[in-house]
């Protein structure tokens, strides 16, 4: 069973009934957790899963019942399924029938004095459940058990064994989270987030949960004017006038299909990426040609060389060799792990020309090794050169100070990899679980037989998703 429900949980993740970011409850309590599981219905393959689970694990407990009734609406269909698949006759709970005395408040066929069992989708502070289990009780039957799809453990369980009812999960909120770190479909700074929120915001007596305001997310605007770095400061202007946190990859082999690409996706973008030393025909003329571009479009030029070595060399690959990094990309990025010499190196050449820099502090391809301390201990290497560093490129949120920009690759509408090692996430993931800036993408635009379109679509679902969390 729990391959079963290690693949369910997976499913619910990629079919977004489980999500992550910045959600206001019922309570009106934020929460960085939020299941939705009213989508189920659109994919019946995994509602049948669910209901055979629900009743797999009641049946486990022992629980006896002469019926069952689906807390309304979400679990509704699911105790359909469980009654239609295993021959027990179900009971429906009217929720609108408010007057107890005229309308009938439970539909369906029932024995005083006997069990019923309740089936719900999701249990917080188990109030929903214990509300029917007073209407299934003011009519004479008998509630001793209920069976849940997710306990999000804050104190539901509890609750409703004071009012003497026995719940039992499929899965709770820590072994979710152990599965989606597992398969690395969120990252550990958000597991631990949503583990706090559990943490603090428990149901139990003497426990209740505060009301707590959440951080107020800054606009794109408004970090800008908090940017000392004239690149930082442009790139936020950009984003907010152009209503963009979208950076297209152009990794494309000739100048021709890089200016193409450019022209074409420049309206719906705050940035381009370039690999410069991809092209076989890299020269003056196309940087010229690039840098009007960018003027006409309005978008920072990234070139994501990835510098990694001593300081003296990374100087000359910034400042001289075939590319002249340093004389047209306003932004470059690098390796933290040379030390900060990489940065004092590309700092003599850049500051003068008011150029600044990424460092990777964090990368999308499977099994890299950039992860823990060593993420940290990047960071603290940027905030020591906070002239020149302007962000990083990474996963997720690495910190909360509003002038440094997260920038995340590996984004894709559709798509989990290339077979290369490339792990995908959706703009939506990216910029509201991981808490990106601006998304990179690159294939997802320029292999699409029109660019232009493919950039609008993921302009506009990044954006959304910037949106989301500044309306939340
Ligand atoms: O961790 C990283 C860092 C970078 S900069 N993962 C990445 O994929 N990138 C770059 O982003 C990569 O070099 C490529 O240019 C782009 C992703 O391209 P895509 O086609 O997979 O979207």
């Amino acid at each position: 069973m729990s391959d079963r429900v290690e693949q369910l949980i997976l499913d619910l993740f990629a079919i977004e009934a489980v999500k992550f970011g910045d959600f206001t409850l019922k309570s009106g309590i934020q929460s960085p957790i939020y299941f939705d599981l009213r989508v189920i219905v659109s994919y019946p393959v995994i509602m049948n899963e669910v209901a055979e689970l629900l009743w797999e694990t009641t049946k486990k407990s022992g629980a006896k019942f002469a019926t069952v009734c689906g807390v309304p609406y979400t679990a509704l269909p699911l105790a359909t399924l469980m009654s239609a698949h295993h021959d027990v006759p179900m009971l429906i709970r009217r929720k609108e029938a408010k007057d107890y005395g005229t309308k009938k408040m439970i539909e369906g066929k029932f024995e005083i004095g006997s069990r019923c069992l309740i089936v719900e989708d999701v249990v917080t502070s188990g109030s929903s459940v214990k509300e029917t289990a007073q209407v299934l009780e003011s009519v004479g039957l008998v509630v001793t058990d209920a069976v849940v799809l997710l306990d999000r453990e804050q104190g539901g369980k509890q609750k409703l064994k004071e009012a003497g009812i026995e719940l039992k999960g499929i899965c709770g909120t820590a072994q979710l989270l152990e599965i989606l770190r597992r398969h690395e479909k969120i990252p550990e700074s958000v597991a631990e987030q949503v583990r706090d929120f559990v943490r603090n915001n428990s149901f139990l007596p003497g426990l209740e949960p505060p009301v707590k305001k959440s951080r107020k997310v800054l606009s794109y605007r408004e970090r800008g004017d908090l940017c000392q770095h004239p690149v930082a400061r442009q790139l936020f202007s950009i984003m907010e006038k152009k209503k963009s946190n979208l950076a297209v990859s152009a990794d494309l082999c000739t100048a021709e299909q890089v200016l193409q690409l450019a022209d074409q996706v420049g309206p719906h973008i705050c940035m381009l990426k370039t690999h410069a030393d991809i092209m076989t025909d890299f020269s003056t003329e196309f940087v010229q040609s690039l840098t009007e571009l960018a003027d006409r479009h309005q978008f920072i030029i990234f070139e994501d060389r990835k510098f990694a070595d001593i300081g003296s060399t990374v100087q000359h690959q910034y400042r001289d060799g075939l590319y002249h990094i340093a004389d047209w990309a306003h932004l470059t990025n690098a390796h933290a792990l040379p030390g900060s010499g990489v940065l004092e190196g590309l700092k003599q050449v850049g500051l003068d020309k008011k150029r600044a820099c990424l460092l990777i502090a964090e990368m999308s391809s499977k099994g890299n090794l950039a992860t823990g301390d060593y993420t940290k201990a990047t960071v603290k290497m940027a905030e020591e050169h906070k002239d020149f560093v302007v962000g990083f490129i990474s996963q997720s949120q690495l910190t909360e100070d509003p002038t440094f920009i997260h920038m995340t690759p590996g984004v894709q509408l559709s798509g989990s990899g290339d077979g290369l090692g490339q792990q995908y996430v959706s703009p939506w993931d990216a910029v509201v679980t991981r808490r990106a800036d601006v998304i990179i993408v690159g294939r997802g635009v320029y292999k699409d037989p029109d660019p232009a379109s493919a950039a609008q679509r993921y302009q506009t679902a990044a954006f959304e998703a910037y949106q989301h969390r500044l309306a939340n």
